[in-house]
């Protein structure tokens, strides 16, 4: 399928989504996050991991300012609502997703990466919320997923300062999992998307549902939610098949 604003491919299972708007360093238009959720409602069988990357020298540089328009209070919240659905699709659509980030990861593009469940960095990624400095407020869920990976406490200051950390400080805090030498990253991404397509798919499910579900629950109803997920993986032809596979493994 075309699109404007993203370029796919597919390949040994893995889906490949480029944002293509590098001219305008992949700030994100409603064509853009139209694309995005056109592109994960269609991914089919044949795509079992997903790869995310930016074209150009930035990831991303967030929400398209240029789209500003004096909206009503509750066009905001509409328009804030669909970028939540999109990125939730990026985040529970079953898919394992795998961010290649690089150079501005700022705004809504930190919203965008931090909804994918692996994130590689190379060393000219740079992280930052600029809203408070936009006259805005994030939209796109980073007072969730970017408050829970550096704690609230920590993203109330880099909103307040509008503080910049580069690429090191963004792996020491957890906005990346994995840092590479500059120009790297999609490399990275897509080697370790090889490598989790490997995975039963049961189990990449669970880990990618089960998990973050469960950080929002009472200790007694996430632990009863891990048992239902465990259920579901363990009792598969596919677990039988690989634990007897490894029990039964040549030695030596
Ligand atoms: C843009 C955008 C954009 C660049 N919307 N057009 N995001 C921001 O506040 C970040 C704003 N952007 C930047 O700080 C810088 O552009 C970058 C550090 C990302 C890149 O710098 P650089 O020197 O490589 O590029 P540039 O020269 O600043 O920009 C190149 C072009 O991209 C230029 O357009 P041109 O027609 O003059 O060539 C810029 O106007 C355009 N451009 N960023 C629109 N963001 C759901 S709520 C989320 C809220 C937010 O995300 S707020 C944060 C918005």
């Amino acid at each position: 399928m075309k699109y404007e604003n993203i370029l796919v491919s597919i390949e040994n299972s893995i889906a490949h989504i480029r944002l293509n708007r590098p001219a305008k360093r992949n700030a994100v238009n409603n064509g853009l996050l139209q694309d995005l959720e056109a592109c994960f409602d269609s991914l089919g069988s044949d795509a079992t991991v997903v790869v995310l990357s930016g074209e150009g020298e930035h990831f991303s540089a967030g929400l398209d300012l240029s789209e500003h328009q004096v909206r009503s209070p509750f066009e905001v919240l509409q328009h804030s609502q669909w970028w939540h659905k999109v990125f939730q699709k990026i985040q529970f659509g079953g898919r394992p997703v795998v961010s290649a980030l690089h150079g501005a990861v700022v705004g809504g593009g930190l919203e965008l990466a931090t909804s994918t469940h692996v994130r590689v960095a190379d060393k000219s990624a740079f992280f930052q919320l600029p809203e408070g400095q936009r006259g805005i407020f994030v939209g796109g869920g980073a007072s969730v997923r970017v408050g829970k990976i550096i704690g609230p406490d920590r993203m109330t200051e880099m909103m307040l300062t509008g503080r910049r950390y580069n690429a090191e400080d963004g792996y020491r805090l957890g906005l990346s999992h994995y840092l590479v030498e500059q120009g790297q990253a999609l490399d990275e991404a897509m080697r370790l998307a090889a490598q989790i397509a490997t995975n039963a798919p049961l189990s990449n499910w669970a880990s990618i549902t089960a998990v973050s579900n469960i950080g929002d629950m009472s200790m007694a109803n996430g632990l009863y939610t891990e048992s239902l997920a465990a259920a579901i993986a363990q009792s598969s032809d596919e677990a039988n098949r690989r634990m007897q596979e490894f029990l039964n493994r040549k030695k030596g």
